[in-house]
């Protein structure tokens, strides 16, 4: 790509982050979209908080998965090509891989450029026998260039529970769009989140050590740094709130005192304990989770669950 069009993208990218800011502060419960949490140092902060001892997800899913894949390796076909929505850095896939030989083709989709090439790079390492085909996308928009025609077995794979990061209807939506793009031969393995005790899901996401409120700050030090605005980090704390009727975790910032910030020329009046709302987690039961799949044109056919019931993993055929 050329200068002039990674300047363009740059600047239509700002707008864009612009566009939401300003309509997401000027609503009466203000929010900001948890995508604008990824950037290099969000980024950072979302792998440190899988680390920490709190933050149960990552861990409970990768010792799911390396039970899942010898199972799950009697529904895969021999020349079967692996589709991993937001791909990132492709750890867990190698479980996939391991497992499975009779994956020959790895199509890993990531928005970012910065995850997608090393990710690439070292999977084509340590799998010499598998041919990666990278996809640079946002996968919540339909691919056009995604072409699985050829292959005689798909096998799509959304881990981590980010499915949870959408609303219900975009959840259906995210799936739906996935049956379509994955096509007639699909099995699709989903990792998700389940309902537990309140009091361990407000811990994952309040971590002792701080590094969930780094994380949700953080979209706060990006407004400043890349849309002038001033906001005072330290008079925003952040906040884990387990919201029972819709079955979800939720974060905010809540304003420490009243008062009033700038976005650019904008200003937007904060009264004390008022919150911005930056991000939902849903949590799902098994059966809350197969009507969904029912609902956007999927059979729950298989599911695993971790000890305690902490989190799941769930096979989708198409119907
Ligand atoms: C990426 N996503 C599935 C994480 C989650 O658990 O919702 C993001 C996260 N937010 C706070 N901690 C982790």
């Amino acid at each position: 790509m050329s200068s002039a069009a990674l300047s363009d993208l740059a600047t239509s990218s700002r707008n864009d982050f612009l566009d939401d800011v300003l309509a997401g502060l000027s609503q009466s419960q203000k929010s900001l979209s948890p995508k604008y949490f990824y950037d290099e140092a969000g980024s950072d902060l979302f792998e440190a908080i899988c680390l920490t001892p709190e933050y149960y997800p990552t861990r409970t899913e990768t010792a799911l998965l390396a039970h899942v894949a010898p199972a799950l390796s009697a529904w895969v076909q021999s020349g079967c090509v692996l589709v991993e929505f937001g791909s990132g850095a492709s750890d867990k896939t190698r479980l996939l891989l391991d497992a499975m030989p009779q994956i020959t083709t790895y199509m890993p989709i990531d928005i970012s450029a910065g995850a997608l090439e090393p990710a690439v790079d070292r999977i084509k390492d340590a799998y010499p026998g598998v041919t990666v085909v990278p996809v640079e996308a946002d996968f919540t928009q339909p691919i056009a260039t995604l072409d699985l025609a050829t292959y005689p077995a798909v096998l799509g794979f959304f881990p981590g529970s980010t499915i949870g990061n959408f609303t219900p209807a975009e959840a259906a939506a995210f799936l739906k769009a996935a049956r379509a793009m994955l096509g007639p031969k699909a099995l699709f393995l989903v990792g998700a989140d389940l309902v537990k005790d309140p009091a361990i899901l407000v811990a994952a996401y309040d971590d002792a050590a701080g590094v969930t409120a780094a994380f949700n700050l953080n979209v706060l030090k990006r407004i400043n740094t890349e849309l002038g605005g001033d906001f005072d980090l330290a008079q925003f704390a952040h906040r884990a709130r387990w919201n029972a009727s819709d079955a979800r975790m939720e974060m905010h910032l809540e304003s420490l005192r009243d008062q009033i910030v700038h976005v650019g020329h904008h200003a937007f009046a904060f009264r004390k304990g008022e919150t911005i709302h930056t991000e939902n987690s849903h949590k799902f039961t098994v059966k809350g989770f197969g009507a969904l799949a029912l609902a956007s044109g999927w059979t729950l056919v298989e599911q695993w669950l971790a000890p305690d019931d902490a989190f799941a993993a769930f096979l989708l055929e198409r119907f």
